[in-house]
C-alpha cells in the first residue's frame, strides 16, 4: 500500500509545505494537515505500516528521522532535535520506538511480552529489556515516597488548621 492511496496528494503537499523550515516540525499539526487525524484506525495502521520500513512493528528512531520521506519523496529529513521531540512525545513507554497501538498501552505491553516470548531475541535486547524494567521500578519508588510525604505534610497542615480553628 502506497501513501498516496491512503492520503490525498494535496493534503500531503500542504502538510509538508507547512514545515519546510528546519526545527519547525509539529507532529500533531502535521498529522492533522495530512488528514491522518480524520482517518479510521484501520487506515492509520496502514499508514504506520508504510512508515515502518523494515516491518519491525515499530517506528524506530532511524525511521522517524526519514518519516516525511514516507509521505513524499520530496519530504525533508527531520533534524535530530525534531526526531527526538517526536519520539519523546509518541513513545509512551520509553522503549525508544513507536508502536502501532500507541493509545492502547496496556495491550501493547501484553503484545510485547508475547512477542518477547515467541520470537527469540538477541541477548542484548533481553538484557536491555530487563534493565529497563528494573529502572522503571526503582524510579517509581521515590515518586511514591514524595507523594506520601506530601500527603503527610498536608495531613499535618490540616491538623494544625483544625486545632487552630477548634477554639473558635
Ligand atoms: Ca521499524
Amino acid at each position: 500500500m502506497a501513501m498516496q492511496d491512503l492520503l490525498k496528494a494535496e493534503d500531503i503537499k500542504k502538510a509538508l509545505d507547512s514545515f519546510k523550515a528546519a526545527d519547525s516540525f509539529d507532529h500533531k499539526k502535521f498529522f492533522e494537515l495530512v488528514g491522518l487525524k480524520a482517518m479510521s484506525a484501520e487506515n492509520v495502521k496502514k499508514v504506520f505500516r508504510v512508515l515502518d520500513v523494515d516491518a519491525s512493528g515499530f517506528i524506530e528512531e532511524e525511521e522517524l528521522k526519514f518519516v516525511l520521506k514516507g509521505f513524499s519523496k520530496d519530504g525533508r529529513d527531520l533534524t535530530d532535535k525534531e526526531t527526538k521531540a517526536f519520539l519523546d512525545a509518541a513513545d509512551k513507554d520509553g522503549d525508544g520506538k513507536i508502536g502501532i497501538d500507541g493509545k492502547r498501552q496496556r495491550e501493547r505491553q501484553r503484545d510485547r511480552n508475547t512477542i518477547q516470548t515467541n520470537i527469540s531475541r538477541t541477548e542484548t535486547d533481553r538484557k536491555r529489556a530487563e534493565t529497563n524494567t528494573s529502572t522503571e521500578t526503582s524510579s517509581r519508588e521515590p515518586k511514591e515516597t514524595n507523594a506520601d510525604k506530601k500527603r503527610q505534610k498536608l495531613r499535618a497542615n490540616q491538623k494544625e488548621t483544625n486545632s487552630f480553628r477548634g477554639p473558635m
